[in-house]
């Protein structure tokens, strides 16, 4: 089992993922220690089976609420927790075997070279990517491109990613939104507001089909109108920043890997 960090945990939002959210947290566990999961009201036994695992498991901690309150939500709790306990930074992936564990070192080493960075995964799709997913990200790209007036976010909704926790605590703790699926688009593009540059690296993304386990709680109407109406309010609060973000956009240090 890897050396528990003093400083960087692994936070994973859960919210009933079925079985394969014993194989995803296992792989985490393989490297990195601390490795936490949030789960909010989940039904599908994973609290249980879960908690089952922590108790055989040091590296691993489950924080369980019983009313669901929503993506964005289960990860600023953790943030809270993790700050709490003296953590600085938190890698969130997904609970549903999408991302890949095996690049959690390499996440963290850029993090640590680059404290003050996010360090975002920009995703490598593979053949069963459905292309709704593919092409659809497109858009709340172009978006987030405008919102920040250049290229520096490689990815607006890839999950994977290492953010700084004192500026996204204080992004979230003072507002009501990011706690759904609006949370990975808004949470980049007010950090980047906020000074905090983006370390983009590519990260092979997996979409298990349902007879693999693979579970998705993305709902096409419900949350795409969710995804338009703080991409409004990105734009919107984007007219009075265009004058800083083009001053800041010829020093910027955000990069690709
Ligand atoms: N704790 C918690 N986690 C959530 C909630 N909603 C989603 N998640 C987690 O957030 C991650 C992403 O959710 P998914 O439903 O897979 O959505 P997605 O990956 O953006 O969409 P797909 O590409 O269709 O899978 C998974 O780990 C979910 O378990 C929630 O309400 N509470
Ligand atoms: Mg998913």
């Amino acid at each position: 089992m890897p050396v528990p960090s003093a400083t960087r945990l692994v936070l994973i939002p859960s919210y009933n993922p079925g079985p394969k959210v014993y194989e995803t947290v296992a792989a985490a566990l393989q490297h990195w220690a601390p490795v936490w999961v949030i789960v909010d009201g989940s039904t599908d036994g994973t609290a249980e089976g879960l908690a089952d695992m922590a108790r055989r498991n040091t590296g691993l901690r489950i924080i369980t609420e019983t009313r669901n309150r929503g993506k964005g939500a289960a990860v600023l709790l953790g943030l809270d927790r993790a700050q709490a306990e003296g953590y600085t930074h938190v890698l969130c992936m997904d609970s549903d075997g999408q991302h890949p564990a095996g690049l959690i070192p390499t996440f963290m080493e850029a993090s640590q070279s680059n404290p003050d960075a996010m360090i975002l995964g920009l995703p490598v799709f593979a053949s069963d990517a459905p292309r709704v997913r593919v092409y659809g990200r497109r858009l709340s790209n172009a978006c987030v491109n405008l919102e920040t007036c250049g290229r520096h976010i490689g990815d607006s909704l890839f999950g994977f990613r290492i953010y700084p926790i004192k500026p996204l605590f204080r992004i979230m703790a003072a507002r009501r939104t990011m706690r759904r699926f609006d949370f990975d688009p808004e949470a980049a593009v007010r950090l980047f507001w906020a000074g905090v540059p983006a370390v983009n690296i590519e990260a092979p993304v997996r979409y298990p089909g349902k007879a693999e386990g693979g579970v998705s709680h993305f709902r096409y109407v419900r949350d795409n109108v969710l995804l338009t109406s703080m991409h409004i309010r990105l734009l919107l609060g984007l007219l009075y920043r265009i004058p800083r973000l083009l001053y800041r956009r010829g020093k910027s240090r955000s990069c690709h890997r």
